[in-house]
């Protein structure tokens, strides 16, 4: 069977700089090769049709928002014209966005939904 490679190579040979004071060597720093995902605000948009009750079953259902919860959203979108939903990687708010538009077309609601990245 094939012995797995250790997990750490060292990049450059060892220096003294590389060990403690009784020679001990110490883990090499290495240039961070990972960064956290780019992360998505699901938005809802506001309109003048569909139901206050609808948007926050919506809310409610797809975004794992208690009653209050979810009617402060609602609110929010009502009174300022959009609001966020709630924060997901990329996919996961895309698959939201989905959910929400197809209940809101199949109730024959106008309700909108968007996911953008979050600017930081
Ligand atoms: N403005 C709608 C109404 O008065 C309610 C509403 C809230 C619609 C939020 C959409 O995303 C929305 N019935």
């Amino acid at each position: 069977m094939a012995t797995k490679k250790p997990d750490l190579i060292p990049q450059r040979p060892i220096t003294p700089a590389d060990t403690d004071s009784d020679g001990t060597v110490v883990l090499q720093r290495r240039t961070q090769k990972t960064r956290p995902p780019t992360m998505y605000q699901v938005v809802m948009l506001n309109d003048d049709y569909t139901p206050m009750e609808f948007v926050v079953m919506v809310i409610q259902e797809f975004f794992s928002k208690d009653l209050e919860a979810a009617t402060q959203i609602m609110l929010k979108i009502h009174l300022d014209g959009r609001g966020i939903c709630g924060v997901y990687t990329r996919d996961v708010a895309a698959t939201k966005v989905d959910q929400v538009l197809d209940a809101a077309n199949k109730a024959g609601h106008p309700l909108k939904c968007v996911f953008e990245p979050i600017d930081s």
